[in-house]
């Protein structure tokens, strides 16, 4: 059986819209290739052809129910876990998704307003122990980030939405973090770029030293039960079948 250290690790990315995703990608690309790291970048809703067909469907409709809209999240997340992460992890890649399930939390829970509890009961059905090992929550006030994007010539369905709608998705995202601590880091994304880039790549670093830390213990301590294994009784057995 695979151990939990030869398994690759899963980082998520969460924020509102124009917390700088795109961007805090690139610092997270460059630690883990600096650290020899291989890993698989993808996104939520997305990450497979399916998974992009109902990305279409849910960012390009007219008007969903909010129910609608919660299932078809976990639907296409359901085909990314099975075809991209967990496979990926399995070989011990390690994965970036950009928006995981905290994301439903946020705007399907927050923003729309559906009970947390079928979001826990969906989470746990669809997602199981395939949790992130580290997310990081880009913060910031709304209105910020919808000033940054304002400039953007389309924007989708879910854009679309007023800014209370964007405080409650903040607020469910902090909600989250205070449940994960073990797992969430904040990060102000109203600083400059350079600030986020560099509170980003030292977050990142110290998750990666403590993860290979955690594995070299891991191999240095089955080495060490080997070497203190009882000698095999040299007695020859039975021949099989008798
Ligand atoms: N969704 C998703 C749900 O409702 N439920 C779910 O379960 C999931 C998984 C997905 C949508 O689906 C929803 C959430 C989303 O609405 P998306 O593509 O992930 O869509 O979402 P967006 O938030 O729209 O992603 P974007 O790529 O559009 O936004 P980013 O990545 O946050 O923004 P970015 O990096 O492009 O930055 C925006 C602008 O700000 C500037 C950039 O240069 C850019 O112009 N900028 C800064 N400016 C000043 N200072 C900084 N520090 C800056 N950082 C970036």
């Amino acid at each position: 059986m695979q151990s939990r250290t030869d398994r690759g690790r899963l980082i998520t990315l969460e924020g509102g819209e124009g917390a700088g995703k795109t961007t805090a990608l690139k610092s997270i690309q460059t630690v883990l290739e600096e650290a020899g790291i291989r890993y698989v970048l993808t996104r939520e809703p997305g990450g497979t052809a399916e998974a992009e067909a109902i990305r279409d469907l849910l960012l390009g409709a007219e008007h969903l129910e909010p129910i609608t809209e919660l299932l078809l999240m976990f639907a296409s997340r359901r085909e990314h876990i099975n075809k991209v992460i967990e496979p990926a992890l399995a070989a011990g890649l390690w994965v970036i998704s950009d928006r995981y399930v905290d994301a439903s939390y946020a705007y399907q829970g927050g923003g729309r307003g559906i009970d947390r509890h079928l979001i826990e009961q969906l989470d746990q059905a669809v997602v199981g122990p395939c949790q992130a090992d580290l997310t990081l929550l880009l913060d910031i006030d709304p209105k910020l980030g919808m000033a940054r994007i304002r400039h953007r010539p389309r924007t989708d369905r879910i854009e679309n939405e007023q800014l209370a709608f964007f405080e409650r998705v903040r607020q469910a995202y902090r909600q989250q973090a205070r449940q994960h601590p073990e797992r969430f880091r904040i990060i102000d994304a109203s600083q400059a770029k350079n600030r986020v880039r560099g509170e980003i790549e030292t977050i990142l670093k110290d998750f990666v030293t403590a993860t290979q830390h955690q594995q070299h213990q891991h191999q240095h301590e089955s080495r060490h039960t080997d070497s203190h294994q009882p000698p095999i009784d040299k007695k020859p057995g039975p021949p099989d079948g008798h």
